[in-house]
């Protein structure tokens, strides 16, 4: 069975417990049960992963070669920063689906810009926590759908 990664950056372990207006009110492990679901329903099992540190991200990537086919990342604010995280992807060429929860480009300007996206396969942005989902479908269209 395809393996994807999903993988959540820097204080999303805090979702549903703080700022629920911004983030709503799942929390990661709902999140995460929520993509187990979805992935196993098209036939694509999933390996979770949440880390507040840069380099565990940047190790999550390269130990995802050769595992997993495809990551939907959503990096937190490393998003904006990450020159590291960039270049993991673009080394590995896992095709990566960079999701927010939130619409990035209706917040404050240091949020507009994005160190990931243009090495991503594509950005989903705005939906919540539906937004996993979202990129799961994104992310397993653009592998071929198959298993
Ligand atoms: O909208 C997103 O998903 C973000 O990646 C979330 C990051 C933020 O820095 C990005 O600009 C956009 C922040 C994640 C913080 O998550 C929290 C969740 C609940 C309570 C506090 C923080």
């Amino acid at each position: 069975m395809t393996s994807v990664l999903v993988l959540n950056g820097p204080n999303l372990n805090l979702l549903g417990l703080r700022e629920p207006e911004i983030y709503g009110a799942d929390t990661l492990a709902d999140v995460e049960a929520a993509c187990v679901a979805h992935a196993t329903a098209n036939g694509f099992s999933v390996t979770c992963a949440q880390s507040n540190h840069e380099g565990a991200l940047v190790d999550a990537i390269h130990a995802a070669r050769g595992i997993h086919k495809g990551i939907v990342l959503n990096a937190g604010a490393y998003t904006h920063t990450s020159i590291a995280l960039r270049d993991a992807i673009a080394g590995t060429q896992i095709p990566t689906v960079e999701l927010h929860l939130s619409n990035i480009h209706a917040r404050e300007p240091f949020r507009h810009h994005s160190m990931i996206a243009p090495v991503a396969v594509g950005m989903i942005c705005g939906f919540g926590a539906a937004g996993y989902t979202l990129a799961l479908d994104a992310l397993i269209g653009h592998l071929g759908g198959t298993t």
